[in-house]
């Protein structure tokens, strides 16, 4: 199929992302952006810019008429979704899907069935994949619950259907807490998802999170290229990411791939995507859940297979046949991703925002910065704070580690607080050098944490020299207030150090 024009429904260092793909392959873009995002890195990257609302996610990128409408006025022939806002939403999916717009992903009934956790455990199950042992239906009666909770053993957990990402998960250890635990994840269920039913699992204590990248055309074929092991996250939010996983050998590995391409067959899934399952330490795997987007970590994929994932989408999004099998798929050293958050680690990870006032990018070999943020940039309060992240290739797990420490040293955002410093003792950490990555890692060995003094006033320092050299080079300034008080300090100094050596 003909595909000159493409509308990027998102925004940040993803949508740069899909922006340089379809430049590459000779594709014309179009950005949508909200007020808040007039002056975004993404809109002067594009070829055509939309204003699609305020700032408001549900007013702009989550409002599924004002996106349309942009394909339409700017004669798009597909919209390239990225990850959050309306990539997994059924009805956009479909909404597409009628008015002759090509969705890049799967379609609204594949998708319908992954966004329903409970059908495809049920799927999952028929087509002889390992689930979490528990229940195939989903109800909204305490009653039905205490008689599941007996049969599958406690301690259980309790999950939201319509939900993924952890919202409405609540650990029940006996009959006693049964009751108020699923009102309570109903409520949040009811509240978060317009669905409130729930469903109940054995729960693991402490598994990993390993998530296999699966590739699949319309023609039958289907791929996967390796896992991603993404057991550090913080309140469900993944903080590193790595490949291969040090939890795997060659034949769980194989063993994990082929069950992970037989999963999207058998929910007729197309497109890229990624399998989750959770791992325990005797080697036992379980199917979770189909993540039916292009991932934030999907770069620790591309820099260890070679294989550029958002082309290959755009290529199934065409109708092409996939230009390569199994067989072909080779994978070579380690990568790792660090992503780096407008938050402040030391305060409980709180989200901030305003200008930058001075980025540096890392560089150099094995490096790769996907970046939505520039010098003099707005951060905006209304989205996800995801700045940038950094991806690092090695020719094994140490040397993509070290790689990834001068990587994060190299990188410098001043007038935002960042989690650069975070990631920085996250990497550096006795147990992550050891391979002890599991999804309790942050809570067990993290926290509090606490920038080092001397970066923190090197912090105060450098922002200040930063701002007063703007204001001396005599830059647009957006504010003319831009006095060294109001400048918030950020996370690292990078490669400077305070005092001597
Ligand atoms: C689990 C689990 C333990 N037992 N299911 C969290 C997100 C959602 N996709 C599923 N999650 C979990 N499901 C059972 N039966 C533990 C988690 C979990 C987790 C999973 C992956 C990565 C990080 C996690 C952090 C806490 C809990």
């Amino acid at each position: 199929m003909d595909l000159r024009k493409v509308l990027v429904a998102n925004r940040g260092e993803i949508a740069v992302r899909v922006i340089r793909a379809c430049r590459e392959l000779g594709i014309s873009t179009v950005a949508v952006y909200s007020e808040a995002d007039r002056e975004s890195l993404h809109v002067q990257m594009a070829d055509h810019a939309l204003c699609i609302g305020p700032p408001a996610p549900l007013e702009s990128y989550l409002n599924i008429e004002a996106i349309v409408d942009a394909a339409k006025k700017s004669a798009a022939q597909a919209i390239h979704p990225g990850y959050g806002f309306l990539s997994e939403n059924t009805s956009f999916a479909k909404r597409c899907e009628e008015e002759d717009l090509v969705f890049i992903g799967p379609t609204s009934n594949a998708l319908a069935l992954v966004g329903d956790k409970v059908a495809s455990r049920v799927t999952m199950s028929k087509a002889g994949i390992p689930i979490i042992p528990g229940m195939k239906s989903k109800g909204t009666d305490p009653a039905l619950f205490a008689a599941e909770a007996k049969k599958i053993g406690y301690p259980v957990l309790i999950k939201a259907s319509a939900g993924g990402g952890g919202k409405g998960m609540v650990v029940i250890n006996s009959p006693r807490e049964l009751k108020e635990a699923v009102e309570a994840s109903m409520r949040v269920a009811g509240g978060a998802f317009g669905d409130e039913s729930v469903y109940l699992e054995k729960y693991l204590p402490a598994p990993r999170h390993v998530e296999f990248q699966v590739l699949a055309d319309t023609h039958g074929n289907a791929v996967h290229l390796f896992e991603r092991e993404c057991s550090i996250q913080r309140r469900h939010q993944k903080v590193v990411e790595e490949t291969p996983s040090v939890a795997l050998d060659d034949r769980l590995r194989t063993k994990m791939g082929a069950t992970a391409v037989e999963a999207i067959k058998a929910a007729g899934y197309t497109n890229a995507g990624t399998v989750e399952f959770l791992l325990d330490d005797d080697g036992r795997f379980y199917f979770l859940e189909v993540n039916a987007r292009l991932q934030v970590e999907h770069p620790i994929t591309e820099l260890t297979t070679g294989v550029d994932l958002v082309r290959q989408q755009i290529a199934v999004a065409r109708g092409e046949k996939l230009s390569f099998s199994q067989k072909d798929v080779r994978r070579s050293g380690h990568a790792i991703e660090c992503r780096i958050y407008a938050e402040d680690p030391a305060k409980g990870f709180m989200p901030s925002s305003g200008r930058v006032a001075f980025l540096r990018e890392p560089g150099g070999p094995g490096v790769r910065h996907d970046c939505g943020i520039y010098s003099g940039c707005q951060v905006p309060v209304h989205y996800d704070p995801i700045l940038s992240k950094v991806i690092v290739w090695g020719e094994d797990r140490e040397a993509a580690r070290k790689r990834m420490l001068s990587a994060l040293s190299e990188t410098v955002i001043l007038g935002i607080q960042t989690s650069i410093g975070f990631l920085q003792d996250v990497i550096a950490h006795a147990e992550f050098i050891a391979g002890n990555t599991h999804t309790d890692f942050i809570d067990k060995y993290m926290m509090p944490w606490k920038e080092e003094a001397d970066k923190e006033l090197l912090q105060v320092i450098l922002t200040a020299a930063a701002v007063d050299a703007q204001g001396k080079a005599g830059q647009p300034g957006r504010s003319s207030s831009s006095s060294v008080r109001q400048v918030t300090p950020w996370q690292t100094g990078g490669g400077w150090r305070v005092g001597g050596q």
